[in-house]
């Protein structure tokens, strides 16, 4: 079932008209009402008017993360203030939080395109969702909860931690649905066998995971040991939060990017140029209809790539490609480029391995090294020492001959590693320090 059905299967025409009438919309809306974007346009000779068609989108600036940390907290509002209903924020290790503001409309929206995320994955009317992802200034909680609710589900507001208590509430609700990051779904897994439940035996039938990379070896894990379909939901608060690109349950191909609220672009993330559609670069986001905080051009730093081939489903939105990770994670290892993703998938295709990992990059003279500590299942953890150091070369040599990166590989006991209740930690830095 399709949520908006003329929206999301409008012909390419008529969906590149609609985007085009909003697109010039915000660049008015934005040039008038925020000093940013009116100096930004000044700078680089444009006006409003110029943009004729969706190929000009090409000769507007950028937006960046640190433009909105230099006008924190309010300073990108193309709103009075009172007219700002939600603020979200998120937190960032470092620096100012990056605040994003909604207007009524916006919440609005936000909850449609999320029904419409849930529609995609199967969830309809009678589903129970659990809801682990976190309320409070991120935006996965709230996201998800006003999607579930306009769509008439049932929603189980849990948000994130009390792991133990997670598992008896998904019993004895019999949730169908659960939303949490990917590696929280394998927390709360193991918690349940610990209390003797079996997520597999219950109810549950669709996951709805996002917030943080995650491989295709990842999603089979989850779906044999929950025994649920997993899904890929992406977002980002600066653009809205959960519900930017949904992966439908039908093709499990690629996320659905809600085209006719967002516009997409790849470009390389050196020179900024745009890339043709199928090429792996950076994903760019323009905002079409945000109202409070639209963004135009907003670089994500996210590596995909855009396939415009029609989905089976029926939805003619361009679906990215899984995010394969954050141009900022990519590690470079004695020159060697690799992303956490590439690893991940390597230790899930190795048999004794549990989905726990971590990577620590340290420096060693004027040398980036790598340690990969990764959790041994409990069957392997009580083989002979020299199985173990066996499995670590061997692992070892699959980095090597498959990323071409050396890395040092560490296996740790069961349940030695960090979990995390939101996102996965997955690299420990230890170079500067
Ligand atoms: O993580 C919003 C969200 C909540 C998405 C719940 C999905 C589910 P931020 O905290 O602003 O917002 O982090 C956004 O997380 O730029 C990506 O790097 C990463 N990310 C989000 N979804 C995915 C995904 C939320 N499905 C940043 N796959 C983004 C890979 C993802 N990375």
């Amino acid at each position: 079932m399709i949520y908006d059905i003329d929206r999301e299967t409008a012909p390419r025409e008529e969906l590149e008209q609609l985007q085009l009438t909003r697109l010039q919309a915000l660049v008015e809306r934005a040039f008038a009402n925020v000093g940013f974007y009116r100096r930004k346009f000044e700078e680089a000779g444009l006006l409003p008017g110029h943009v004729r068609n969706l190929s000009d989108l090409k000769y507007l600036p950028f937006t960046e993360k640190q433009d909105l940390r230099n006008n924190y907290p309010f300073g990108l509002f193309a709103v009075p203030r009172e007219n700002v209903v939600r603020i979200h924020a998120s937190s960032g290790t470092t620096g100012k939080a990056t605040v994003v503001g909604y207007t009524h409309r916006d919440v609005r929206n936000w909850a449609q395109l999320m029904a419409r995320a849930f529609m995609a994955a199967g969830v309809h009317r009678g589903d129970i969702v659990h809801n682990a992802y976190g309320y409070g200034l991120f935006t996965g909680g709230l996201g998800a909860h006003y999607g579930a609710e306009e769509l008439g589900a049932t929603i189980v507001p849990i948000s994130g931690g009390g792991t133990k208590r997670q598992v008896m509430l998904l019993r004895d609700f019999g949730a169908t649905v659960l939303c949490s990051t990917p590696s929280y779904s394998l927390f709360l897994h193991e918690a349940a066998l610990e209390a003797g439940i079996s997520i597999s035996d219950l109810p549950l039938r669709i996951g709805i995971f996002g917030a943080e990379p995650w491989t295709e070896e990842m999603r089979h894990d989850i779906e044999s040991k929950l025994g649920l379909t997993a899904l890929d939901i992406y977002g980002l608060s600066e653009i809205m939060g959960p519900g930017v690109a949904m992966e439908c349950a039908v093709a499990q191909k690629g996320l659905h990017i809600f085209e006719d609220h967002f516009l997409p672009e790849i470009i390389n993330p050196v020179t900024g140029e745009q890339l043709p559609p199928g090429e792996t670069g950076e994903l760019v986001l323009t905002t079409l209809t945000k109202e409070a905080q639209p963004l135009i051009r907003y670089r994500t730093r996210d590596i995909t790539s855009l396939n415009y081939i029609p989905c089976r489903c029926g939805r003619t939105h361009v679906r990215m490609t899984r995010i394969k990770g954050r141009s900022d994670d990519m590690l470079i290892i004695r020159g060697v480029n690799v992303f956490p993703s590439q690893i991940e998938a390597i230790l899930l295709e190795t048999e004794g391995l549990a989905p726990h990992y971590q990577l620590i990059l340290d420096r060693k003279g004027v040398l980036d090294t790598l340690e990969i500590q990764v959790e041994v299942d409990e069957k392997i953890f009580s083989d002979e020492v020299r199985h173990l150091q066996r499995l670590e070369t061997k692992i070892q040599g699959n980095i090597k001959e498959f990323l071409g990166v050396t890395a040092k590989v560490k296996l740790v006991e069961p349940k030695t590693l960090v979990r995390s209740e939101g996102k996965a930690k997955r690299i420990i830095d230890r170079r500067n320090g």
